[in-house]
């Protein structure tokens, strides 16, 4: 384990959240390509802003970042009802949105999405480690059907057979 104080600080309550949500899978399906993994704050390599809004939409709702690459996501909310953005596959995220449908009140606490109240922010760290397209929406009830969503492409970054280290 090598981390220094300064990140401790910095990223403390991030880092303790990613510590402990290593060990849960997110969403896990293995028939599908992995959207990624909870990402190390120490090896943060670009940072994305999104704004979400009470018009439904997210602001970029299209991303493209490099397989490998750890984002971190600030997140605000500049509506005046209760948005979140979580990361998934499709269908996940359709099967999700129906069961928030009866379950409009339920909190979230996993490590691939992020509840963010009226006029808050709130940061997510995401590593994308396969190459593809990965989907993010807001499920609070009726905001998913009503556009609320965006994807991220994740490009593929050539890999040299080389077994010559850099
Ligand atoms: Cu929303």
């Amino acid at each position: 384990m090598t981390m220094n104080l300064f990140s401790l600080v910095k990223f403390g309550f991030p880092l303790a959240l990613a510590l402990v949500s290593l060990h849960t899978a997110a969403h896990g399906d293995s028939k599908n390509m992995p959207i990624g993994q909870v990402g190390n704050p120490d090896q943060i390599q670009r940072r994305i802003e999104i704004d979400m809004q009470d018009n439904m939409r997210f602001t970029p709702d299209s991303i493209k970042v490099k397989q490998g690459d750890t984002v971190l996501f600030v997140i605000q909310n500049s509506g005046s009802v209760k948005h979140e953005f979580v990361l998934g596959h499709p269908k996940e995220l359709l099967a999700h949105n129906e069961f928030m449908k009866t379950h409009p009140d339920m909190e979230h606490d996993e490590d691939n999405m992020v509840t963010v109240q009226p006029g808050a922010t709130a940061e997510l760290i995401w590593q994308f480690t396969s190459s593809g397209t990965v989907y993010f929406a807001c499920l609070q009830p009726g905001h998913y059907d009503a556009g609320m969503k965006g994807q991220i492409a994740v490009r593929q970054v050539a890999r040299k057979n080389s077994a010559k280290p850099h």
